[in-house]
C-alpha cells in the first residue's frame, strides 16, 4: 500500500511515522508514506495557497490550483484508489471504514485548513471525504495521522501477533474486556480468579460476558445497530 499526503503542514505530519508500529511497517515495506508540501506546488511568488473567498465572509479558502498540480504530477506516477479529503464535515471514520481502506492499493489524503478546500477540489478531485469525529480541529493533519495509523495496523504482517487487531473493541461491534497481566495481587487489588483458573472455555465465556457489559454501559449505541 502506498500513501501520499497533501499538507500545507508537513513537519506536523512527520513524527507520527518515525515512531513505534507505523515506522515498523514502513521499515519492513508493507506501506509507504509519502508527505507533500502543497507550497512546493504555488505557482505564485509568496507560495500563496489560499485565497479570500467568493461573496464575502470570514475565513480563508484553500485555492484549487496547487491541489490540482500536486494531485496531477501524483497522478504522472501512479493511479489512485481513492483521492481522501479531511474535513470535519466528512463520512466520521469508524472500523470498518479502516478495514475497507486497508485493502486499497494507492490512496491520496488531502489535509484541509482555514475554512476548507475550493469546492471544485470536493467536486472533480476528491472520492471520498472523511472526519474523525464531532469536533473540530485546526487543520486535517492530526486527523490525517489518526486514519493513517487505524489503516496501517491493518494490513497484515503490520502487527506483530496476526490475531491481535481480531481483539480490538469495535471489531465486533463491542468494547473490549478488562485486562490484567502480572502481578495478581497488587496493594489488595486482585486480578478477577477466573483469568487465574487456566479453564479457557469459561475465561472466554467471562470476557465475552464483560465485553458486553461494558459495552452496554458505556456505548449502548454499539448494541443497537
Ligand atoms: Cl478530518 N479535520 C478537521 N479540521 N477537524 C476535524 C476533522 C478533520 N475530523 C474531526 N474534526
Amino acid at each position: 500500500m502506498r500513501i501520499d499526503i497533501i499538507t500545507i503542514l508537513p513537519e506536523l505530519l512527520k513524527s507520527p511515522f518515525e515512531a513505534s508500529i507505523l515506522k515498523r511497517a514502513i521499515d519492513a515495506d508493507l506501506v509507504e508514506v509519502c508527505l507533500h508540501n502543497l507550497r512546493d506546488y504555488t505557482s505564485n511568488n509568496y507560495k500563496q495557497v489560499d485565497d479570500y473567498q467568493f461573496g464575502g465572509g470570514a475565513g480563508m479558502v484553500m485555492m484549487i490550483e496547487p491541489i490540482d498540480k500536486c494531485i496531477s504530477q501524483l497522478r504522472t506516477e501512479r493511479s489512485y484508489d481513492e483521492v481522501i479529503y479531511m474535513t470535519p464535515d466528512g463520512q466520521t471514520l469508524d472500523q470498518s471504514m479502516a478495514n475497507e481502506l486497508s485493502l486499497k492499493g494507492n490512496i491520496i489524503i488531502l489535509c484541509g485548513h482555514y475554512k476548507g478546500v475550493d469546492q471544485r477540489v470536493r467536486d472533480h478531485f476528491v472520492t471520498k471525504e472523511v472526519s474523525i469525529g464531532d469536533f473540530v480541529l485546526s487543520g486535517g493533519e492530526l486527523a490525517a495521522a489518526v486514519l493513517c495509523d487505524a489503516i496501517i495496523r491493518l494490513i497484515p504482517g503490520v502487527l506483530g501477533n496476526e490475531t491481535s487487531a481480531l481483539t480490538d473493541s469495535f471489531q465486533d461491534d463491542l468494547l473490549a474486556p478488562p485486562i490484567y497481566t502480572r502481578p495478581s495481587e497488587y496493594k489488595g487489588w486482585k486480578v478477577p480468579e477466573i483469568l487465574l483458573s487456566g479453564n479457557t472455555p469459561k475465561i472466554e465465556a467471562w470476557r465475552e460476558e464483560q465485553a458486553y457489559k461494558r459495552t452496554k454501559a458505556i456505548r449502548p449505541d454499539l448494541l443497537d445497530e
